[in-house]
């Protein structure tokens, strides 16, 4: 039974302003002076053909606890509310799309008015919606619940061309597995995308394939006015008309208005009494607003619909509007970037009865009394908690994690180095081990989860025992799924690994619940998930994502699993701090550190001895190996994991005259410091730089430059410290199995020439000894290139 509307007539008045109000901020950030040259933009018809949605939503369905993606385009319509309930300052709205101004996209960490998901990229905020309801879920069979709040509505407001991503039914099908409620997609079906129009009957495509996969698919496509006109005499033939009128010629005639409509209308009713008199009873105007009034744009088709939902099914509404609408725009199929002209933006003001001066107040040129008004914003249940983002405490990371997880001079590879390190923290009752949830798309036992599995389970909402193990079938893993488990399996499709890694990671904020997620992927497939992963990372989501195995090190593990790049991604991944740790002992350090950095969220300047911003934190991305090698011994060194966190330490530190260093990265360091062996004889003084972080050892450099600009003359970066007692003509050969561009910046840090070694081409299957060969990054492609350099035969 449909609960009624709180108050339509304050809800019409509503959606008036913020149609103004968003038209009018994408109007004059137009008019602003174009310094540069370059178009500001802003959407007025994407904005328009969403606000009676966002109207009813926002005003009058949605609770605090519920959560909202918005699509990009509805940012002004974003703002607008917000500015109506004081939660967005005038000033950023006269600046929208401006340094500092109101954001093009809403964003949850450049905006200041609570936005809940940041989109921009089409697909991802529709695809994080799912994967939130589930870390919800989560976090409700835990017993957690920091808010002591009913379940949210995770919703999607979706522009209808945003299905074209694949993104979307991927996340259908992945949270269909794991019994998905409480999300709601709100399609804002307008058939119009940035180009043009969509197809005909994708209504029908997206309406089967939500019902195959479990969802309640809800169709709003007459509004009330239509609904009654269907009941007149004639009715029956005009909602035939309507529902056979192709989207062009629907567009085009919304376009054209009134009289448009009657003549083609008229045209075919021609024989047909009844449908004709119905047209005829009338006027232009009326037969504009009558064909305007879909169910996306009818407020109370809307709040009833809505509000009449009381089951927490996923649910998909297919919410017919029109691009445009009210607006001089609406249908035109150019008008997704399009801009009211000076005189239609002048003709709009006077129909919204906006008087020149007051475009910007809150309650200009509506009928209702402004203390009326006033007292319903004031009685919205949506805003009634303020601003709803959490900061729960930090969770402690024992000492004993930091403890290097294999003996000096057993073989281990830095993959089953993690599992060892996960495994141990499993084994304990910490508040750690209880917080971290893992996950990986299908492939959990080959990047070494295995033994964390066994001691955390796997997590679903219901019980479900390991049918191999009751028949008592011999196998190493034991996959019983419950509510208390901790390892979400995934199926092979890495952006919803990214997408569920971004969802969780900004649980502690969503939520009030913190967690400590880990995602485990083969190091190629980052590229696979990357636009989620940079999407997780501007919303400043919280995760470690661990990519293994890498490179060519896989070895026979196929060339076309082989990663180049990826070490590029993790340096130039902004909210990301990238390692590559060779070593059990340094991954262990590592790990430690991440667990804390995850939870920093200071906002203080950088540190003064890396000058890297460490207070802020972020995410951590883990580049690791199969690959078995020797664990080193190490010279006592006080600062050893400090250096380690901060990006390099020497592992043989360079004599007084050296004239070569090698600097490594990753498991090619056994290749570096066997190059090292043989020059030894011939060059006493060389030095090996073990290098964990070229992310950091990098940014903190650039940082220190920027400090030194500014005039701090005494800012000096890791990188510089320890590059800055070599001799001037010492030379550099750098080597990491990935791209050599990850470490050849080194020679820049003090001027050392420097050749920087690493794999640039991929494909080819052999053995490890094979493929270093191959691509010259073994031992003795290393000292060859070493000794060339050294003996000047390159100059
Ligand atoms: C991944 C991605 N590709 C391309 C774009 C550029 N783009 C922005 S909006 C849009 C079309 C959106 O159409 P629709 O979702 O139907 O929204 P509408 O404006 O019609 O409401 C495109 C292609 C983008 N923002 N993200
Ligand atoms: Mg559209």
């Amino acid at each position: 039974m449909a609960k009624a509307t709180r108050d339509l007539k304050t809800l019409l008045r509503l959606e008036r302003k913020i149609l103004w109000l968003a038209c009018w901020m994408i109007d004059q950030a137009n008019r602003r002076e174009k310094v540069d040259g370059v178009k500001i933009g802003g959407h007025q018809a994407s904005s328009a053909s969403i606000v009676s949605l966002m109207t009813a939503l926002y005003f009058d369905v949605l609770r605090p606890q519920d959560r909202v993606a918005v699509k990009p385009h509805a940012s002004p319509v974003f703002h607008a509310i917000q500015y109506l309930m004081g939660n967005q300052k005038l000033e950023n709205l006269q600046n929208f799309r401006g340094y500092r101004g109101a954001q093009s996209y809403p964003s949850r960490t450049k905006d200041v008015d609570d936005v809940d998901f940041s989109t921009g990229s089409v697909g991802l905020g529709v695809g994080i919606t799912p994967f939130a309801s589930l870390v919800q879920d989560y976090i409700a069979a835990k017993g957690w619940s920091a808010t002591g709040e009913k379940p949210g509505r995770m919703v999607a407001l979706a522009g209808d061309a945003e299905l074209d991503e694949g993104n979307v039914y991927e996340a259908l099908q992945e949270c269909w597995k794991h019994d998905l409620r409480n999300c709601w997609w709100i399609i804002d079906y307008n058939r119009q995308s940035l180009d043009g129009v969509v197809r005909e009957g994708l209504c029908h495509r997206i309406e089967t394939v939500f019902r195959a996969f479990g969802w309640d698919v809800v169709t709003l496509k007459y509004g009330t006015l239509q609904r009654a006109a269907f009941e007149e005499p004639g009715g029956e033939a005009f909602r035939e008309w309507i529902d056979a009128c192709s989207n062009q010629l629907y567009s085009a005639l919304l376009f054209q208005g009134g009289a448009a409509w009657r003549k083609r209308l008229l045209d075919d009713f021609e024989d047909h009494a009844n449908a004709s008199a119905l047209i005829e009873s009338r006027s232009n105007d009326e037969l504009s607003e009558l064909m305007n009034n879909l169910g996306g744009h009818c407020l109370q088709t809307l709040s009833e619909t809505f509000n009449g939902i009381d089951h927490d099914r996923p649910t998909v509404f297919i919410a017919y509007t029109v691009k445009g609408y009210r607006t001089p725009l609406a249908g035109h199929k150019d008008n997704h970037s399009g801009l009211m002209t000076s005189a239609q933006m002048q003709a709009f003001q006077e129909q919204m009865k906006v008087r020149p001066g007051h475009e910007w107040e809150p309650f200009e040129g509506s009928d209702g009394s402004a203390i009326e008004i006033q007292a319903f914003l004031d009685s919205v249940p949506f805003f009634a908690k303020g601003r709803r983002r959490y900061r729960p405490e930090r969770i402690d990371i024992p000492e004993t994690v930091a403890v290097s997880p294999a003996a000096v001079r057993e073989e281990i590879s830095t993959q089953a180095a993690f599992g060892r390190i996960l495994d141990a923290i499993g084994k304990s009752d910490s508040e750690l081990a209880a917080r971290i949830v893992t996950t990986s798309p299908d492939v959990t036992v080959s990047t070494n989860l295995g033994p964390w599995v066994n001691r955390r389970r796997l997590f679903a909402g219901r019980e479900l025992a390991d049918v191999f193990r009751d028949q008592r079938i011999p196998s190493a893993q034991k996959w019983d799924f419950s509510p208390q488990g901790q390892h979400i399996e995934l199926g092979i499709a890495e952006m919803n690994l990214f997408l569920l890694l971004g969802a969780a990671g900004l649980s502690h904020s969503l939520f009030g619940e913190r967690l400590l997620p880990i995602g485990t992927l083969y190091d190629p497939f980052v590229s696979r998930g990357l636009d989620a992963l940079n999407y997780a990372c501007y919303q400043d989501a919280r995760f470690i994502v661990v990519g293994t195995p890498s490179g060519v090190s896989l070895s026979s593990e196929g060339g076309a699993h082989q990663s180049i790049a990826q070490p590029l991604i993790g340096m130039s991944q902004d909210g990301l701090a990238s390692f590559e740790p060779a070593f059990a002992d340094e991954l262990a350090i590592v790990m430690a550190w991440a667990f804390d950095y995850l939870q920093r969220d200071g906002e203080g300047g950088p540190d003064e001895r890396t000058w890297l911003r460490d207070e802020t934190g972020g995410s951590v991305y883990l580049r690791l190996s199969t690959r078995h090698i020797e664990q080193p011994g190490r010279k006592p060194n006080p600062n050893f994991a400090r250096e380690v966190i901060d990006g390099a330490t020497w592992l043989k530190e360079p004599g007084p005259n050296a004239d070569l260093i090698i600097a490594y990265q990753g498991t090619v360091g056994t290749e570096a410091i066997a190059a090292a062996g043989m020059l030894a004889d011939r060059r006493r003084d060389i030095g090996v730089l073990s290098i964990t972080s070229a992310d950091r050892l990098n940014a903190g450099w650039q940082a220190a430059q920027r400090e030194r600009v500014r005039g701090n003359l005494r800012a000096l970066s890791h990188a510089e410290r320890l590059l800055n007692k070599l001799p001037r003509h010492c030379r550099i050969v750098t080597v990491i199995d990935g791209h050599p561009a990850t470490l050849s910046w080194l020679g820049g840090v003090m001027g050392h020439k420097t050749v920087s070694l690493g794999v640039e081409h991929f494909g080819q299957t052999g053995t490890v000894g094979d493929l270093y060969q191959h691509y010259e990054i073994d031992a003795a492609s290393i000292a060859g290139t070493a000794s060339s350099l050294t003996s000047g035969k390159s100059e």
